[in-house]
Protein backbone atom coordinates (compact mmCIF):
# COMPACT_ATOMS: atom_id res chain seq x y z
CA UNK A 1 0.00 0.00 0.00
CA UNK A 2 1.50 3.61 -0.53
CA UNK A 3 2.30 5.72 2.35
CA UNK A 4 -0.53 7.08 4.55
CA UNK A 5 -0.45 9.48 7.30
CA UNK A 6 -1.91 7.22 10.20
CA UNK A 7 -1.70 9.84 12.88
CA UNK A 8 -1.29 13.28 14.05
CA UNK A 9 0.13 13.87 17.34
CA UNK A 10 -0.59 17.46 19.25
CA UNK A 11 1.72 18.15 21.46
CA UNK A 12 1.20 21.09 23.81
CA UNK A 13 3.79 21.71 26.27
CA UNK A 14 5.74 24.58 28.03
CA UNK A 15 9.75 24.24 28.63
CA UNK A 16 10.12 28.09 29.79
CA UNK A 17 7.44 28.80 26.63
CA UNK A 18 4.32 27.54 25.60
CA UNK A 19 4.63 25.60 22.53
CA UNK A 20 1.89 23.28 20.26
CA UNK A 21 3.80 20.71 18.12
CA UNK A 22 2.38 18.71 15.59
CA UNK A 23 3.87 15.50 14.92
CA UNK A 24 2.62 13.73 11.68
CA UNK A 25 2.87 10.23 11.15
CA UNK A 26 3.19 7.93 8.42
CA UNK A 27 2.55 4.23 7.47
CA UNK A 28 6.17 3.67 7.07
CA UNK A 29 7.71 2.60 10.26
CA UNK A 30 10.39 5.43 11.64
CA UNK A 31 8.41 7.94 8.74
CA UNK A 32 7.25 11.53 10.82
CA UNK A 33 7.14 15.01 10.09
CA UNK A 34 7.32 17.44 13.19
CA UNK A 35 5.82 21.22 12.83
CA UNK A 36 5.24 24.29 15.00
CA UNK A 37 1.21 25.27 15.49
CA UNK A 38 2.19 27.84 18.26
CA UNK A 39 0.08 30.71 18.81
CA UNK A 40 0.94 33.13 22.01
CA UNK A 41 -1.94 33.53 24.67
CA UNK A 42 -3.99 31.08 21.81
CA UNK A 43 -2.35 27.83 22.46
CA UNK A 44 -5.11 25.79 23.52
CA UNK A 45 -7.71 27.07 20.56
CA UNK A 46 -5.39 25.97 18.13
CA UNK A 47 -4.74 22.62 19.58
CA UNK A 48 -8.30 21.88 19.69
CA UNK A 49 -8.89 23.06 16.43
CA UNK A 50 -5.93 20.46 15.40
CA UNK A 51 -6.97 17.53 17.32
CA UNK A 52 -11.13 18.04 16.77
CA UNK A 53 -10.73 19.10 12.95
CA UNK A 54 -8.23 18.81 11.08
CA UNK A 55 -6.77 15.40 12.47
CA UNK A 56 -9.79 13.52 11.16
CA UNK A 57 -9.49 14.89 7.91
CA UNK A 58 -5.85 14.21 7.36
CA UNK A 59 -5.80 10.51 8.84
CA UNK A 60 -5.64 8.30 5.60
CA UNK A 61 -4.24 10.96 3.03
CA UNK A 62 -1.24 11.00 1.17
CA UNK A 63 1.66 12.98 3.09
CA UNK A 64 3.22 13.85 -0.58
CA UNK A 65 0.42 16.19 -1.59
CA UNK A 66 0.83 18.85 0.73
CA UNK A 67 -0.13 22.09 -1.54
CA UNK A 68 -3.40 19.78 -2.02
CA UNK A 69 -4.18 19.06 1.59
CA UNK A 70 -3.06 22.54 2.29
CA UNK A 71 -6.32 23.97 -0.77
CA UNK A 72 -8.27 21.60 1.60
CA UNK A 73 -7.99 22.33 4.67
CA UNK A 74 -7.87 26.05 3.97
CA UNK A 75 -10.53 26.22 1.40
CA UNK A 76 -12.10 22.96 1.33
CA UNK A 77 -13.71 23.59 4.73
CA UNK A 78 -15.32 26.63 3.72
CA UNK A 79 -14.56 28.57 7.31
CA UNK A 80 -10.69 30.13 6.39
CA UNK A 81 -8.50 32.03 7.48
CA UNK A 82 -7.55 33.96 11.19
CA UNK A 83 -4.72 33.10 13.19
CA UNK A 84 -6.21 29.88 15.07
CA UNK A 85 -6.71 28.15 11.72
CA UNK A 86 -3.68 29.18 9.47
CA UNK A 87 -1.70 28.39 12.49
CA UNK A 88 -3.16 25.00 12.68
CA UNK A 89 -2.53 24.63 9.15
CA UNK A 90 0.98 26.47 9.10
CA UNK A 91 1.77 23.04 12.23
CA UNK A 92 0.47 20.52 9.31
CA UNK A 93 2.30 21.99 6.93
CA UNK A 94 5.55 22.44 7.72
CA UNK A 95 5.25 18.56 9.20
CA UNK A 96 4.21 17.31 5.64
CA UNK A 97 7.67 19.20 4.16
CA UNK A 98 9.70 17.78 6.87
CA UNK A 99 8.04 14.32 5.82
CA UNK A 100 9.04 15.10 1.93
CA UNK A 101 12.80 16.13 2.95
CA UNK A 102 12.99 12.61 5.02
CA UNK A 103 12.29 10.92 1.97
CA UNK A 104 14.07 12.44 -0.55
CA UNK A 105 17.10 12.72 1.83
CA UNK A 106 17.50 16.37 1.40
CA UNK A 107 17.21 19.51 3.84
CA UNK A 108 14.24 21.76 2.84
CA UNK A 109 16.20 24.61 1.44
CA UNK A 110 17.43 21.83 -1.09
CA UNK A 111 13.68 20.65 -2.04
CA UNK A 112 13.00 24.84 -2.56
CA UNK A 113 15.01 24.95 -5.10
CA UNK A 114 18.26 25.12 -3.51
CA UNK A 115 21.05 27.67 -1.82
CA UNK A 116 20.76 31.18 -2.98
CA UNK A 117 23.07 32.08 0.09
CA UNK A 118 25.60 30.24 2.78
CA UNK A 119 23.41 31.49 5.74
CA UNK A 120 21.00 34.32 6.68
CA UNK A 121 21.89 37.39 8.03
CA UNK A 122 20.37 37.62 11.50
CA UNK A 123 18.78 40.35 13.99
CA UNK A 124 18.62 40.70 17.68
CA UNK A 125 16.49 42.62 20.12
CA UNK A 126 17.40 45.00 22.72
CA UNK A 127 15.75 47.18 25.33
CA UNK A 128 16.27 49.71 28.06
CA UNK A 129 15.14 52.02 30.45
CA UNK A 130 16.85 55.24 28.72
CA UNK A 131 18.94 56.13 25.56
CA UNK A 132 21.86 55.03 27.55
CA UNK A 133 21.39 51.90 28.72
CA UNK A 134 19.71 50.62 25.43
CA UNK A 135 23.17 51.63 23.50
CA UNK A 136 24.91 49.10 26.23
CA UNK A 137 22.74 46.77 24.99
CA UNK A 138 23.17 46.92 21.26
CA UNK A 139 27.05 47.14 22.58
CA UNK A 140 26.45 43.43 24.18
CA UNK A 141 24.88 42.71 21.06
CA UNK A 142 27.53 43.85 19.09
CA UNK A 143 29.74 41.71 21.05
CA UNK A 144 28.10 38.79 20.08
CA UNK A 145 28.95 39.50 16.45
CA UNK A 146 25.04 40.94 15.43
CA UNK A 147 25.43 43.70 13.03
CA UNK A 148 21.66 44.26 12.71
CA UNK A 149 19.85 45.31 16.23
CA UNK A 150 16.36 46.40 17.12
CA UNK A 151 16.49 48.45 20.12
CA UNK A 152 13.13 49.89 21.91
CA UNK A 153 13.51 52.36 24.81
CA UNK A 154 10.95 52.64 27.76
CA UNK A 155 8.09 55.08 27.13
CA UNK A 156 7.57 57.81 29.78
CA UNK A 157 4.68 56.54 32.20
CA UNK A 158 4.51 53.21 30.79
CA UNK A 159 6.60 50.78 32.66
CA UNK A 160 6.04 46.95 31.44
CA UNK A 161 5.12 47.77 28.11
CA UNK A 162 6.02 45.63 25.12
CA UNK A 163 10.12 46.24 24.25
CA UNK A 164 10.97 48.07 27.16
CA UNK A 165 12.36 47.68 30.61
CA UNK A 166 15.96 46.23 29.96
CA UNK A 167 16.18 43.39 28.08
CA UNK A 168 13.05 41.37 29.14
CA UNK A 169 11.22 40.01 26.16
CA UNK A 170 7.94 41.70 27.40
CA UNK A 171 6.42 40.00 24.71
CA UNK A 172 5.91 36.30 26.53
CA UNK A 173 2.71 35.92 27.76
CA UNK A 174 2.42 36.65 31.45
CA UNK A 175 1.78 33.73 33.85
CA UNK A 176 -1.55 33.11 35.91
CA UNK A 177 -1.36 33.97 38.87
CA UNK A 178 -1.41 31.31 41.41
CA UNK A 179 -4.99 32.06 42.41
CA UNK A 180 -5.88 30.80 39.15
CA UNK A 181 -6.84 34.96 37.63
CA UNK A 182 -4.92 36.90 34.93
CA UNK A 183 -1.86 38.65 36.51
CA UNK A 184 -1.72 42.31 36.34
CA UNK A 185 -0.77 43.40 33.12
CA UNK A 186 0.59 46.65 31.48
CA UNK A 187 1.37 49.31 34.71
CA UNK A 188 0.97 52.76 34.13
CA UNK A 189 -0.50 54.48 30.50
CA UNK A 190 0.96 54.36 27.17
CA UNK A 191 0.53 57.47 25.09
CA UNK A 192 1.40 58.24 21.79
CA UNK A 193 3.17 61.71 22.41
CA UNK A 194 6.06 60.75 24.67
CA UNK A 195 6.28 57.92 22.44
CA UNK A 196 6.58 60.23 19.68
CA UNK A 197 9.23 61.98 21.83
CA UNK A 198 11.36 59.45 23.34
CA UNK A 199 11.74 57.20 19.93
CA UNK A 200 13.68 59.79 17.60
CA UNK A 201 15.90 60.78 20.84
CA UNK A 202 16.92 56.76 21.22
CA UNK A 203 17.89 56.96 17.54
CA UNK A 204 20.02 60.21 17.61
CA UNK A 205 21.54 59.07 20.80
CA UNK A 206 22.48 55.30 19.13
CA UNK A 207 23.75 57.19 16.08
CA UNK A 208 26.19 59.42 17.82
CA UNK A 209 27.20 56.65 19.88
CA UNK A 210 28.00 53.94 17.56
CA UNK A 211 28.11 55.43 14.39
CA UNK A 212 26.90 54.40 11.08
CA UNK A 213 27.85 50.40 10.77
CA UNK A 214 25.49 48.96 12.82
CA UNK A 215 21.96 48.59 11.55
CA UNK A 216 18.98 49.61 13.93
CA UNK A 217 15.48 48.80 13.40
CA UNK A 218 12.41 49.83 15.71
CA UNK A 219 8.82 48.14 15.92
CA UNK A 220 6.06 50.20 16.48
CA UNK A 221 4.35 47.42 17.25
CA UNK A 222 0.95 48.66 15.68
CA UNK A 223 0.56 51.74 18.38
CA UNK A 224 0.30 54.49 15.78
CA UNK A 225 -2.40 56.15 13.69
CA UNK A 226 -1.61 57.26 9.85
CA UNK A 227 -0.19 60.95 10.92
CA UNK A 228 1.68 60.30 13.87
CA UNK A 229 3.39 57.12 12.02
CA UNK A 230 4.52 59.16 9.10
CA UNK A 231 5.89 61.67 11.55
CA UNK A 232 8.13 59.36 13.08
CA UNK A 233 8.95 57.37 9.71
CA UNK A 234 10.41 61.68 8.73
CA UNK A 235 11.63 62.04 12.12
CA UNK A 236 13.80 58.82 12.05
CA UNK A 237 14.97 59.73 8.38
CA UNK A 238 18.43 61.38 9.34
CA UNK A 239 19.41 58.05 10.97
CA UNK A 240 18.81 55.64 8.46
CA UNK A 241 17.05 52.55 10.37
CA UNK A 242 17.16 49.55 8.15
CA UNK A 243 13.49 49.25 8.76
CA UNK A 244 10.61 50.77 10.58
CA UNK A 245 8.43 47.66 11.68
CA UNK A 246 4.21 47.65 11.66
CA UNK A 247 3.95 51.21 11.99
CA UNK A 248 -0.07 50.75 11.64
CA UNK A 249 -2.59 48.47 12.60
CA UNK A 250 -2.89 45.42 10.25
CA UNK A 251 -6.69 46.67 8.92
CA UNK A 252 -5.32 49.82 7.61
CA UNK A 253 -3.10 48.65 4.59
CA UNK A 254 -3.99 52.00 2.33
CA UNK A 255 -3.00 54.28 5.51
CA UNK A 256 0.37 53.24 4.28
CA UNK A 257 0.18 55.54 1.40
CA UNK A 258 0.16 58.49 4.33
CA UNK A 259 3.85 56.99 5.84
CA UNK A 260 5.01 56.68 2.63
CA UNK A 261 4.61 59.58 0.98
CA UNK A 262 5.97 61.44 4.31
CA UNK A 263 9.54 59.48 4.17
CA UNK A 264 12.11 57.33 2.67
CA UNK A 265 12.63 55.81 6.04
CA UNK A 266 11.93 51.76 5.34
CA UNK A 267 8.64 49.65 6.03
CA UNK A 268 8.54 46.42 7.20
CA UNK A 269 4.98 44.64 7.73
CA UNK A 270 2.72 41.86 8.66
CA UNK A 271 3.37 39.62 11.43
CA UNK A 272 -0.14 40.06 12.10
CA UNK A 273 -1.50 38.97 8.40
CA UNK A 274 -2.56 35.32 7.77
CA UNK A 275 -2.24 35.38 4.44
CA UNK A 276 -0.99 36.45 1.09
CA UNK A 277 -3.96 38.00 -0.05
CA UNK A 278 -3.55 40.14 2.66
CA UNK A 279 -0.05 41.06 1.89
CA UNK A 280 -1.00 42.24 -1.53
CA UNK A 281 -1.84 45.55 -1.95
CA UNK A 282 1.35 46.14 0.47
CA UNK A 283 3.61 44.66 -1.94
CA UNK A 284 1.92 45.59 -5.26
CA UNK A 285 2.01 49.15 -4.53
CA UNK A 286 5.44 49.35 -3.25
CA UNK A 287 4.04 51.16 0.37
CA UNK A 288 6.47 48.48 2.07
CA UNK A 289 10.07 47.18 1.70
CA UNK A 290 9.92 44.07 3.83
CA UNK A 291 7.41 41.84 4.16
CA UNK A 292 7.41 39.80 7.79
CA UNK A 293 4.64 37.36 7.88
CA UNK A 294 4.79 34.95 10.97
CA UNK A 295 5.45 31.69 8.72
CA UNK A 296 3.45 29.16 11.83
CA UNK A 297 0.65 31.81 11.41
CA UNK A 298 0.27 31.88 7.46
CA UNK A 299 -0.26 28.31 7.06
CA UNK A 300 3.53 27.13 7.22
CA UNK A 301 6.02 27.40 3.76
CA UNK A 302 3.67 26.74 1.15
CA UNK A 303 1.81 30.06 1.86
CA UNK A 304 5.41 31.70 2.29
CA UNK A 305 7.21 30.82 -0.43
CA UNK A 306 4.39 32.11 -2.68
CA UNK A 307 4.58 36.00 -0.70
CA UNK A 308 8.54 35.74 -1.22
CA UNK A 309 7.55 35.19 -5.03
CA UNK A 310 5.09 37.77 -5.33
CA UNK A 311 7.25 40.26 -3.18
CA UNK A 312 10.16 39.62 -5.54
CA UNK A 313 9.19 41.37 -8.82
CA UNK A 314 8.31 44.52 -6.40
CA UNK A 315 11.34 44.26 -5.00
CA UNK A 316 10.16 43.80 -1.35
CA UNK A 317 12.30 41.69 0.82
CA UNK A 318 11.53 39.49 3.53
CA UNK A 319 12.14 39.35 7.05
CA UNK A 320 9.98 36.49 8.31
CA UNK A 321 8.89 37.23 12.30
CA UNK A 322 11.38 35.05 14.23
CA UNK A 323 10.20 36.27 17.74
CA UNK A 324 10.40 33.61 21.14
CA UNK A 325 6.54 32.73 21.08
CA UNK A 326 7.11 30.59 18.01
CA UNK A 327 8.90 27.58 18.45
CA UNK A 328 11.71 25.94 16.52
CA UNK A 329 10.35 24.03 13.76
CA UNK A 330 9.22 27.72 12.55
CA UNK A 331 12.88 28.84 13.18
CA UNK A 332 14.04 26.36 11.22
CA UNK A 333 11.50 26.74 8.18
CA UNK A 334 12.49 30.72 8.16
CA UNK A 335 16.18 30.10 7.83
CA UNK A 336 15.38 27.12 4.75
CA UNK A 337 13.17 29.59 3.23
CA UNK A 338 16.10 32.67 4.49
CA UNK A 339 18.64 30.46 2.20
CA UNK A 340 16.72 29.51 -0.81
CA UNK A 341 14.28 32.48 -1.93
CA UNK A 342 16.28 35.18 -4.06
CA UNK A 343 14.41 38.28 -2.01
CA UNK A 344 15.75 37.49 1.40
CA UNK A 345 16.06 40.53 3.59
CA UNK A 346 16.86 39.58 7.27
CA UNK A 347 16.11 37.18 10.03
CA UNK A 348 14.93 37.89 13.17
CA UNK A 349 15.98 35.19 15.90
CA UNK A 350 15.91 34.84 19.63
CA UNK A 351 17.97 32.41 22.37
CA UNK A 352 15.69 29.67 23.23
CA UNK A 353 14.86 28.95 26.63
CA UNK A 354 16.99 26.44 28.21
CA UNK A 355 15.21 23.37 28.13
CA UNK A 356 13.78 23.79 24.88
CA UNK A 357 16.41 21.95 22.93
CA UNK A 358 15.47 18.63 25.11
CA UNK A 359 12.23 19.17 23.55
CA UNK A 360 12.52 19.98 20.27
CA UNK A 361 16.03 19.83 19.15
CA UNK A 362 17.67 20.75 15.94
CA UNK A 363 17.20 25.03 15.86
CA UNK A 364 18.98 26.52 13.83
CA UNK A 365 22.61 27.25 14.60
CA UNK A 366 23.53 30.58 14.88
CA UNK A 367 27.31 32.05 14.50
CA UNK A 368 28.34 35.33 14.09
CA UNK A 369 25.59 37.51 13.33
CA UNK A 370 24.30 34.74 11.21
CA UNK A 371 21.58 30.98 10.93
CA UNK A 372 22.74 28.27 9.37
CA UNK A 373 20.00 26.16 8.56
CA UNK A 374 20.31 22.13 9.43
CA UNK A 375 21.80 19.82 6.68
CA UNK A 376 19.79 17.05 8.02
CA UNK A 377 16.96 16.24 5.89
CA UNK A 378 13.76 18.00 6.21
CA UNK A 379 13.49 20.94 8.87
CA UNK A 380 16.22 19.24 10.80
CA UNK A 381 14.11 19.75 13.59
CA UNK A 382 12.82 16.93 15.86
CA UNK A 383 10.71 16.13 19.49
CA UNK A 384 10.70 14.40 21.98
CA UNK A 385 7.41 13.87 23.19
CA UNK A 386 8.20 12.23 26.65
CA UNK A 387 10.68 15.58 27.15
CA UNK A 388 7.64 17.49 26.07
CA UNK A 389 5.39 15.95 28.91
CA UNK A 390 7.99 16.71 31.80
CA UNK A 391 6.87 20.70 30.63
CA UNK A 392 3.15 21.13 31.05
CA UNK A 393 0.80 23.91 30.05
CA UNK A 394 1.13 26.82 31.71
CA UNK A 395 -2.08 29.45 30.87
CA UNK A 396 -0.78 32.83 29.90
CA UNK A 397 -1.86 36.12 28.64
CA UNK A 398 -0.27 38.55 26.55
CA UNK A 399 0.43 42.42 27.61
CA UNK A 400 -3.13 44.98 27.33
CA UNK A 401 -2.08 48.34 26.83
CA UNK A 402 -4.14 51.20 28.27
CA UNK A 403 -4.47 55.35 27.64
CA UNK A 404 -4.48 58.03 30.33
CA UNK A 405 -8.24 58.12 30.22
CA UNK A 406 -8.37 54.33 31.06
CA UNK A 407 -8.94 53.15 26.54
CA UNK A 408 -8.04 49.97 25.30
CA UNK A 409 -4.45 50.66 22.62
CA UNK A 410 -3.15 48.69 20.25
CA UNK A 411 -0.30 46.81 22.41
O1 LIG B 1 3.03 37.23 20.43
C1 LIG B 1 3.36 38.53 20.04
C2 LIG B 1 4.81 38.58 19.58
O2 LIG B 1 5.03 37.63 18.58
C3 LIG B 1 5.20 39.93 19.05
O3 LIG B 1 4.95 40.88 20.04
C4 LIG B 1 6.67 39.95 18.68
O4 LIG B 1 6.38 42.00 17.52
C5 LIG B 1 7.04 41.01 17.74
C6 LIG B 1 8.28 40.85 17.00
O5 LIG B 1 8.51 41.66 16.12
O6 LIG B 1 9.01 39.91 17.28
MG1 LIG C 1 6.95 42.97 15.69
Amino acid sequence: MSLRISDVRVVVTCPGRNYVFVKIVTTEPGLYGVGDATLNGRELAVATALEEHVKPLLIGKDPDRIEDIWQETFRGTYWRGGPVLMTALAGVDMALWDIKGKRAGMPLYSLLGGRTRQSALAYTHVGGTDPEQVEDHVREAMGKGFRVVRAQVAVPGATGTYGVGGRSEAASARWESPDGGAMPLVEGNWEPDAYLRVVPRLFEHLRTSLGDEIALLHDVHERLNPIQAARLAKELEPFHLMFLEDPLRPEHKESFRVVRRASTTPLAMGELFHSKYECLPLITEQLIDYIRCDVAHIGGITEARKIAALAEPFQVLTAWHGPGDVGPPTHAANVHLDCAIPNFGVQEMVFFPEAVPEVCPGAPEYRDGYLWPSEKPGLGVDLDEEAAAKYPYRRGYLPVVRRADGSVHDW
